[in-house]
């Protein structure tokens, strides 16, 4: 069986098309990154290698139309995303931040020739790009920001920090969002720009295969054509969140996935008592739990990214994606860990690194909190944010 937790036969509901997406980024992550990514997480690194790879299979800004970009669906993003989750959470973040967020910035919000400037090179990976959005003092509050751009002629010039922003030290494009006279507007900065200084933050205790920097903004200069043109106001980056989170609830839905079938395949092998860990009823329970929560979720996710390709998704529709598939994916990991006993604290196995890393996955792109609230003034009418 492909997928051994899929008890409501999930795939008859993919077309062949997606399916075969789907095997095809599975078999990479089998091949190329699950070997190999005990050591990067425990030597914090973010396997740059990998970067064209990832182009190769056509993941780079895949749901983006023309420019180099595969055009490929919502539910096929998704997919995507959650077989490279189930690698490391790292490894969909980097996709995400890239196509998602920065790409997604400047296809949706930018000129005629910051696209052709800046889509094709990415889609092929040979240029990075981040997301500055996120502050020191404006997490969950972006609406908060203190980097400020003000005009100085006709150039721009850009002050501030950013925090938390995936892949900065190795991008070659920043999309920075600032406070402007008139709201809040996005800037395409190229990060060899003077004045530009991104610095990883470490240590960390999850998604440690990834980059995740802290970026000054000192006296940034940049031209009136840096500028994205078609956004004005928080929406802009709101739009771009919308993307990450809707790929996230699928990817967390991966590591679930990953975690189960340590679980599965390590109770089976593993004698306690006489007999296998799986052969009791308590390990049964954990394991039909998992299951059951696994393939809701995908189920959720897939529903979503149909009526994403429909064009009909709502951004609160996302957030239940977002909260519950991150929510329960975390629990899964957890329960999967303690399935392993003493050796599920090893990176010999993945649930406990699933986990250390759904902590990140569940605080970016809008915390639980953040999420409940969004989906509590959808029930009640009162936003109790402040
Ligand atoms: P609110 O007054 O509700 O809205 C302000 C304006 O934004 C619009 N808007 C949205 N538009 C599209 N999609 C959405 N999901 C939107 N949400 C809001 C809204 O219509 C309004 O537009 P307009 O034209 O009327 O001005 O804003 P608020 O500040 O009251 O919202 C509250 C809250 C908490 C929902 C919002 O601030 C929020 O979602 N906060 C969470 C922020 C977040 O997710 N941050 C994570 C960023 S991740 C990051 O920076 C690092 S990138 C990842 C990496 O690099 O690894």
């Amino acid at each position: 069986m492909t997928n051994p937790s899929d008890l409501i036969d999930f795939d008859s509901l993919l077309t062949l098309e997606e399916r075969t997406l789907r095997d095809s980024v599975r078999s990479f992550v089998d091949t190329e990154i699950k070997p190999n990514i005990a050591d990067w997480f425990e030597k914090a690194v973010f396997p740059l290698e990998i970067v064209p790879e990832l182009a190769k299979l056509g993941l780079l800004g895949m749901h983006i139309d023309g420019y180099g970009c595969a055009g490929r669906t919502a539910v096929e993003y998704g997919l995507a995303g959650a077989e490279l989750e189930a690698g490391d959470s790292g490894l969909r973040t980097f996709v995400s931040v890239q196509g998602s967020l920065a790409m997604s910035a400047i296809h949706k919000h930018g000129s005629e020739e910051q696209k052709q400037e800046w889509l094709p090179a990415m889609a092929k990976g040979e240029a990075i790009g981040c997301f500055g959005l996120t502050e020191p003092s404006a997490g969950s509050d972006p609406g908060n920001m203190a980097t400020f751009a003000h005009r100085d002629g006709s150039d721009w010039v850009l002050n501030g920090t950013k925090r938390w922003i995936g892949l900065a030290s190795v991008a070659q494009v920043a999309i920075i969002w600032a406070q402007s006279d008139k709201g809040v507007r996005g800037f395409v900065v190229p990060t060899s720009t003077p004045g530009f200084t991104a610095t990883p933050i470490s240590p960390k205790l999850s998604m440690r295969a990834s980059i995740q920097c802290d970026v000054e903004l000192t006296n940034v200069r940049l031209p009136h054509s840096a500028m994205l043109p078609e956004t004005l106001g928080l929406g802009g980056p709101f739009s771009c969140l919308n993307e990450a989170r809707y790929g996230i609830m699928w990817g967390a839905m991966g590591a679930a996935r990953d975690s189960f079938e340590a679980a599965l395949d390590y109770s089976a092998g593993r004698m306690q008592f006489g007999k296998p860990l799986a052969g009791y009823q308590l390990s049964q329970q954990k394991l039909v739990n998992m299951a059951l929560e696994i393939n809701k979720g995908f189920l959720l996710a897939l529903h979503l990214g149909r009526k994403k390709d429909a064009g009909t998704l709502q951004p609160d529709q996302i957030s239940v994606g977002k909260l519950n598939n991150c929510r329960e994916a975390i629990e899964i990991c957890r329960e999967a860990r303690a399935m392993l006993g003493g050796n599920g604290i090893t990176l010999d196995y993945s649930p406990m690194r699933h986990a250390n890393n759904l902590e990140s996955v569940r605080t970016y792109e809008g915390t639980d909190e953040v999420h409940t609230l969004i989906l509590g003034r959808k029930l009640t009418g009162i936003p109790a944010f402040r």
